[in-house]
């Protein structure tokens, strides 16, 4: 049959999914015919903004020339009658739509001003925590949601679809009825030595470049990991391990080198890249044996590459090693100042000296870091969130930012914001780029984003500027301008950007205090 897939998204958000690239493969696979419909390319819709641009005008990453982008940026307004012209030419039988929870409301907007809409079928993370939800507030946009993970539900929907036959008993299946809602269990996590190859051939050229460290780069994801072995209660990620141990099943999986090798050898062939990005939650969540066998697999293709690990995970074997085989930069997740609010709230138990050490290590390799921060946690107060400023200011990093705290569908901290009457239930989360949604008494959203956008200022700039850098914080014509001279000036003389050797003005952390 012919399926087309959907995938709602903002302009900037280059990264490729994954999943769509296991799916097109897999529908292939089985005879079907496939399209797809990427929404990465319209620039401004649905009021979004260039989120990687943002982050280079926020100071969290650097500039860059977006020029390729450019060549193939296609204008908001056209997406619904493109969407329209596909649809008519293709004429598929099921649009299948994979989205995160705040892509949801792009994804359905755009729908819903489509004639002659075939069935849809919505999967991801967000329909897999709230399915119900998800059908319900479409207004009778979504048919059907698929929860957990689709490389065999997928296919196997559109063989029964094809076939007309019943979907009653298909595992993850989400449909209203009548007298209510058909909802199954959840099928079971595939075997990493089931996944397949994935297939990018369906995105458009530009949507194999992104910026990184101020360069374009031709980058491909790579899988290892499937889960994490981590419980920070504001991530989806640990509640995927709890919804399938409900199940009985195992969520959290490490590929064998052997398949990631072919992964490898397939991109290189198929699509030339210049880098390779390592999506997994954290890269290092391996035992010493498959991470040796990794570094001397990867040797033959020592393509630069980024990952994302905890501190937790840091030793200086094992990044001595990886830059040799050419770690180019690492994400770190930091997300919190205050030990003892990060361990009670986030559910992240390590000492904020450990945390220094580990970075330490890294950054005297002569590896980038960035470091991300999450700022409006559930009960967090402004005095709490300096102390996250503070801890940023030991830290050599070479990009650095702090996101809003988003509360997620399926989350704990989700949970906790409903409980205070932070966040009303059944509100959607939102891009963690955007102002905080939660309305606490002891800090208000005005202050969280003044404080935020004011956050790699605080950082990075000395101490005796920070009464200007106060100033800035204000949301009003004078704050932004004085936002506006403190962020060229940061941007000129104090972010380091790779320049380890630097003496600066960095500050002391006052653990007393977190102690208290
Ligand atoms: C790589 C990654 C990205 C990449 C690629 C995004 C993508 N959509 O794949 C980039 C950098 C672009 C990205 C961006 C964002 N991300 Co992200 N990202 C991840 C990460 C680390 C891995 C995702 C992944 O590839 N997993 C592996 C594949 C195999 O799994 P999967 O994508 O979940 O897909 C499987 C199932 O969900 C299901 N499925 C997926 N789609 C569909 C569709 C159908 C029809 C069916 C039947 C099944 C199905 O089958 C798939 C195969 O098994 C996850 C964390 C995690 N571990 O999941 C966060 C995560 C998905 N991201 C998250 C968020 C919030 C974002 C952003 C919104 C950030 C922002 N700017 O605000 C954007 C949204 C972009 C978008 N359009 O989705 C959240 C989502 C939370 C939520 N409840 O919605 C996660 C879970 C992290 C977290 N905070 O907990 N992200
Ligand atoms: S380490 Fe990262 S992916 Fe793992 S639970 Fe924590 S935030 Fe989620």
């Amino acid at each position: 049959m012919k399926v087309l897939l959907y995938y709602p998204n903002l302009y900037g958000m280059n990264m490729l999914p994954p999943s769509i690239g296991f799916f097109t493969h897999l529908l292939k696979k089985e005879g079907h015919d496939v399209k797809l419909f990427d929404t990465t390319v319209y620039e401004g819709l649905d009021g979004s903004i260039n989120t990687d641009q943002q982050k280079a005008d926020n100071l969290n990453a650097r500039p860059f020339d977006d020029s390729i982008l450019q060549d193939y940026v296609k204008d908001s307004s056209d997406a619904v009658s493109d969407f329209q012209a596909l649809l008519d030419s293709f004429q598929p039988e099921l649009i299948a739509m994979s989205c995160t929870e705040d892509m949801y409301p792009v994804g359905v907007n755009l729908l819903a001003q489509l004639n002659n809409r075939p069935a849809v079928l919505a999967g991801g993370v967000f329909p897999t925590f709230a399915a119900e939800l998800a059908i319900t507030m479409s207004n009778g946009v979504i048919d059907y949601v698929l929860k957990g993970e689709g490389d065999k539900t997928l296919p196997e929907i559109c063989n029964r679809l094809e076939k007309k036959q019943s979907l009653d008993d298909l595992s993850g299946l989400v449909m209203k009825t009548k007298d209510g809602f058909i909802d199954n269990p959840l099928p079971a996590p595939i075997s990493m030595d089931d996944q397949v190859l994935p297939d990018y051939s369906l995105f458009e050229e530009s949507r194999f470049y992104r910026p990184m460290q101020g360069k374009m780069r031709r980058m491909f994801p790579v899988t290892t990991i499937r889960g994490c072995p981590y419980t920070c209660a504001y991530c989806n990620s640990p509640s995927q391990i709890q919804i399938h141990k409900i199940e009985g099943m195992k969520f959290l999986r490490n590929a064998k080198i052997d398949a990631v090798y072919n992964e490898i050898k397939y991109l290189m062939d198929n699509y030339q890249p210049d880098s390779f990005y390592f999506w997994a939650d954290t890269f290092l969540a391996w035992s010493r044996r498959e991470f040796d066998q990794f570094c001397d697999m990867y040797e033959e293709f020592k393509l630069p590459f980024w990952i994302q690990t905890r501190a937790e995970t840091v030793t200086e074997y094992k990044f001595k090693r990886l830059k040799e085989i050419g770690l180019l930069r690492v994400a770190f997740g930091l997300e919190h100042g205050n030990e003892k609010f990060r361990e009670r709230v986030l559910d992240r138990k390590i000492a904020n000296r450990k945390i220094i050490e580990r970075f330490k290590t890294v950054t005297d390799l002569g590896i980038p870091i960035s470091v991300n921060n999450i700022m409006g946690f559930p009960t967090e107060t402004r005095e709490l969130a300096f102390d996250t400023i503070e801890l940023n200011r030991q830290i050599r990093s070479d990009g650095v930012n702090a996101y809003t705290f988003t509360p997620f569908h399926g989350t704990p901290l989700r949970d906790m914001s409903e409980e205070l009457g932070f966040f009303e239930k059944d509100k959607l989360a939102r891009c963690i780029n955007k102002p905080t949604l939660l309305n606490m008494p002891q800090w208000t959203q005005e202050e969280i984003e003044g404080l935020r956008r004011c956050f790699v200022l605080y950082v990075k700039m000395p101490k005796n500027r920070w009464p200007e850098i106060r100033n800035a914080e204000a949301l009003t014509p004078e704050g932004d301008a004085i936002w506006e001279t403190l962020k060229q000036e940061c941007l000129e003389n104090f972010m380091h950007y790779g320049d380890y050797e630097k003496e600066d003005d960095i500050g002391t952390v006052d653990f007393e205090r977190e102690a208290r």
